[in-house]
């Protein structure tokens, strides 16, 4: 199931931001492939509004993923911590317990229940929430 780009988008001071989730299990790497092939990225959740924006849109689908890739490929430790595109993160909503990197899980996962982040395998097959700036 794709929601296709969502509209309205959500609209910041200087860009307006859609939103495509797939419910398709696939690697990190292949999400953020597909993202960009759709022209976008994988989300990068900069804000506790946009954290509420896209957990509003995920409550209205009746998704199978219990999983959505988001945009973070992490660089531990934790300092080096950011976003695929290299920006730091300036709002973080990790489960308890969470970032925990065990023995390398170096991407990043929004659960569909509750929209907590865990640091996972990139290996592992989820489906994923791609952003694109819309002009
Ligand atoms: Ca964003
Ligand atoms: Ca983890």
């Amino acid at each position: 199931m794709r929601s296709g780009w969502t509209e309205p988008c959500i609209t910041d001071d200087t860009s307006i931001h859609c939103y495509e989730i797939v419910d398709t299990l696939i690697t990190w790497k292949n999400a953020s492939d597909l993202c960009k092939y759709d022209g976008g990225n994988l989300v990068t959740i900069e804000s506790a509004e946009e954290q509420k924006y896209i957990t509003d849109v995920i409550k209205r689908m009746f998704l199978k993923a219990r999983s959505l890739w988001i945009g973070s490929d992490m660089l531990h430790p934790e300092e080096e911590r950011a976003w695929s595109n290299g920006e730091k993160l300036s709002y973080e909503n990790w489960a308890k317990g969470e970032p925990n990197n065990v023995d390398m899980e170096n991407c990043v996962i929004l659960r569909t229940n509750n929209s907590m982040w865990n640091d996972v395998k990139c290996t592992e097959k989820n489906g994923y929430i791609c952003e694109n700036s819309c002009t």
